[in-house]
């Protein structure tokens, strides 16, 4: 593999911590990443030397920090080949999908239309789509999992039909480290006359992105879970659809004209971006970007793999241990069970070494429904993991099946 890891490490200041006087083995990247000292630098470095609202003022600081956020919207832009006005900056993958729900879909989902997910959904998209169902009424409607729980196509096929106007899937679950087909049911909703919203929230940090390859006609990811801070986070639409949406979020610097009782609309973006944002984490999500291009995310997304496979290998083959999901062509994660031992007792037993892991339903209760199970307990890795990490996780679940055996 072409990274550095060892090096990589070195940027993340928080992974020199101990953890109950053990070195810190952070497992738990798919819901939120660490971040590099060059993001923490970036944010106090806008605070130190820039700061100012945007769009509104004419002086230094306010042009340097329009600018500045500007520069971003290039990058992210850059990031995922498409163009900057099609970028809109909102809180976080949650917001931006239910952005979509509501500008695009009050707009276009008529009752008796329907609307197309998976089981394997997080709820962040799911239930803005049972929102809008209840709305418009429209119906949902579900591509079922193959019982590998990669998705099926014969399904897809067969749910997606003339009355579909939405199709929302993941790029890759964040439980099951699915990787779904996301061209071909593009392929399938467009054929259908829909449109397709992919959920990129466990995607677009592991791997480069094409939105035009892909065949999306929104996607929505979150800084966070890729080196960069809380609270940002992006919808990507292409420019025709983002013309029919509504604006959801009313009030400042979303305008063109105001008066007593009417108001147009400032040009897109701006128009979804109503009050100021999250100016100083938008900067530091730049220096994020810049960090993973500078190791290629050709690099990561080869790395991920190679390390979602190797996990998923290893886990595999031990006993009283159930590892859920697809084979190893998976994204960086392995959600499993140990026999007998509930997954928050597993997840407080590897927090006493220094391990932090999730446990739980990962806000995905239909998808544990189909596994017919309450919770699980779930490793996921991001650059700064190594195959010594797999080891720590491997030792881990050793000693917790013997500790709990007693
Ligand atoms: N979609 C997927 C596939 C996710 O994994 C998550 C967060 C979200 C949407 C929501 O992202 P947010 O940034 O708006 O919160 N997933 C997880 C997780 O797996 N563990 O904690 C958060």
């Amino acid at each position: 593999m072409t990274i550095a890891v060892q090096d990589l490490k070195a940027d993340f200041p928080i992974l020199s911590r101990s953890i109950h006087g053990q070195r810190l083995t952070y497992l738990d990247s798919a819901a939120t990443s660490q971040k590099p000292a060059a993001v923490i630098a970036a944010e106090l470095d806008y605070y130190q030397k820039t700061n100012a609202n945007i769009l509104r003022s004419v002086h230094t600081l306010a042009e340097e920090s329009t600018l500045a956020y500007a520069k971003v919207r290039t990058l992210t832009a850059d990031f995922i080949h498409a163009q900057a006005d099609e970028v809109i900056f909102t809180r976080g993958t949650t917001e931006s999908i239910n952005l979509v729900a509501r500008g695009y879909g009050d707009v276009h989902v008529r009752p008796g239309d329907n609307i197309v997910l998976t089981p394997l959904e997080h709820h962040s998209n799911l239930i803005p789509w049972q929102q809008l169902a209840k709305r418009q009424q429209a119906d949902l409607r579900y591509i079922e999992l193959r019982p590998d729980g990669n998705l099926s196509l014969e399904s897809a096929r067969q749910v997606i039909d003339s009355r579909t106007k939405m199709v929302a899937i993941a790029q890759v679950s964040n439980v099951l480290g699915t990787i779904l087909p996301v061209r071909t049911v593009a392929d399938l909703a467009h054929q259908a006359g829909a449109v397709l919203v992919v959920d990129g929230a466990q995607s677009v940090p592991h791997q480069a992105t094409d939105v035009v390859a892909m065949g999306a006609d929104f996607l929505a990811f979150s800084a966070h879970k890729m080196c960069g801070p809380t609270g940002v986070g992006v919808l990507w639409g292409k420019m025709a659809h983002l013309k029919t949406m509504s604006p959801v979020l009313f009030g400042g610097e979303m305008i063109a004209y105001v008066d007593r009782d009417h108001a147009t609309w400032a040009d897109i973006p701006a128009r979804f971006e109503g009050g100021t944002p999250n100016i100083a984490g938008v900067v530091g999500f730049g220096a994020a970007l810049e960090y993973l291009a500078e190791v290629g995310m050709d690099n990561v997304g080869a790395y991920m793999s190679h390390l979602g496979a190797l996990a998923f290998q290893r886990l595999q083959n031990l006993s009283g241990v159930t590892v859920y999901g697809p084979g190893p062509d998976r994204g960086p994660l392995v959600s499993f069970n140990i026999d007998g031992v509930h997954p928050h007792d597993v997840a407080q037993a590897f927090d006493a070494k220094g391990v932090a892991i999730r446990a739980g339903h990962h806000c995905a209760q239909p998808l544990m429904h189909w596994l017919g199970v309450n919770a699980t307990a779930r490793a996921s890795f991001y650059l700064y993991n190594d195959i010594d990490d797999i080891d720590v996780l491997v030792d881990a679940i050793e000693s917790t099946k013997r500790y709990f055996a007693r």
